[in-house]
């Protein structure tokens, strides 16, 4: 506690630490909220984090990152009259963006978003509706961002046929005990071999292009204004870099429409819930249809089925892996996550034809 107190006063040089508190639940790296003390409401707390190098191993590109398009961002939400927040970051004692310990960790500070909370699930339509609408805004207040000035914070992130490879190797490397949930999962990547390789085709083809996006849209990051209940921020920025919309919204709808968390432990009651997806992807488009070409649509459907299938083979390659990306609470953990996210990719497969009809229908509204 000492420790992470000294770590917090390299980034508060005016006030006194009151405390440091672990914050949210992030699968990589460590989260502190900090309480100084300060009389003004919006500064009396920040939130304080250790990169986890092995994932991220450029961390001050993150920074660089950061600087350019939040900036960025605010500009084009004040011209544009949009009420949003960007975190800021916060300066160290030398003027960097960041802090080096004496163990060599790497640690950073942004402001927090000041009157407004998450959510890890959706339970009404309504908050739905403001989690898309989120996402909508991120990406049409950052689209305009030319994606040479982003630097990849971290290579291959979302690049499906590299997640299989890296199971294949996995898979072929390590020892694992087969049981009936283990061939589950083995079955379930092999008929879904080629389907993994929908999206960077589709790149390569020249019919979906390299945007700025956020990379981890899910749920808990979207900052709900509490007085209002309106989106007031999407958070969690390390992943900002060019790449495809849709792993966005892919990964928006994997974590909101699956209604039980993707931290249940009944995995076998996991489903993709249809009202709650027409609700993200409205708001979603009330935004996004600035922007959206006809291919963007086309595949709409395909980027919901992929990502949560593809969180679940990374979860499972973690698994065969022993654990060494995600943080784990047992040596289960892991597994049991992918369990979640394959029951929900079958869910989606289930509900295919009424997921394209929404989309059609929002594609084309009747008059
Ligand atoms: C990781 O650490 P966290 O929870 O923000 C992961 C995301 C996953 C998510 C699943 C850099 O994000 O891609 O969707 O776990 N981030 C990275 O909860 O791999
Ligand atoms: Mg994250």
């Amino acid at each position: 506690m000492h420790h992470y107190s000294i770590i917090a006063e390299q980034f508060a040089p005016y006030t006194q630490v009151i405390n440091v508190n672990e914050f949210g639940n992030g699968n990589i790296n460590d989260t502190y909220l900090v309480t100084v003390d300060t009389a003004l409401p919006a500064e009396k707390q920040f939130v304080l984090q250790r990169i986890n190098t092995q994932v991220f191993k450029h961390p001050k590109l993150i920074m660089q990152n950061m600087r350019a398009f939040t900036e960025h961002m605010r500009r084009r939400a004040r011209e544009e009259g949009h009420q949003w927040e960007m975190p800021r970051v916060i300066p160290a004692l030398d003027g960097q963006d960041f802090f080096i310990d004496s163990d060599g960790c790497f640690w950073r500070a942004i402001s927090y978003v000041h009157g407004a909370r998450s959510f890890n699930t959706i339970k009404d339509i309504g908050l739905a509706r403001e989690v898309g609408y989120a996402l909508g805004t991120f990406q049409y207040l950052i689209n305009d961002l030319p994606i040479h000035q982003l630097a990849d914070t971290l290579e291959g992130f979302h690049i499906m046929p590299r997640y299989l490879q890296n199971f294949d190797n996995a898979f072929s490397k390590n020892g694992f005990k087969k049981n009936a949930e283990v061939s589950y999962c083995l079955n379930f990547v092999d008929r879904r071999r080629e389907f993994a390789h929908i999206l960077e085709n589709a790149r390569k083809q020249g019919k979906l292009q390299l945007r700025p996006v956020h990379g981890d849209p899910k749920v808990n990051n979207v900052m709900i204004e509490e007085a209002t209940g309106r989106a007031i921020s999407l958070v969690d920025l390390d992943t900002v870099k060019p790449g495809l919309i849709h792993y966005d919204i892919g990964d928006c709808m994997r974590s909101g429409c699956n209604t039980l968390g993707e931290e249940t432990e009944q995995w076998e009651a996991v489903q993709f819930d249809p009202e709650i997806g027409a609700a993200i992807l409205e708001g979603y488009l009330t935004q996004a249809r600035n922007f959206l070409t006809a291919a963007d649509y086309a595949y709409l459907f395909d980027s919901i089925r992929l990502l949560a299938f593809e969180l679940g083979v990374r979860f499972f390659t973690d698994y065969l892996a022993g654990n060494v990306y995600f943080k784990v609470k047992h040596p289960d953990h892991n597994l049991q996550r992918a369990l979640v996210q394959f029951k929900l990719t079958e869910s989606i497969e289930t509900y295919e034809p009424d997921i394209r009809h929404i989309i059609q229908g929002m594609v084309s509204p009747a008059v």
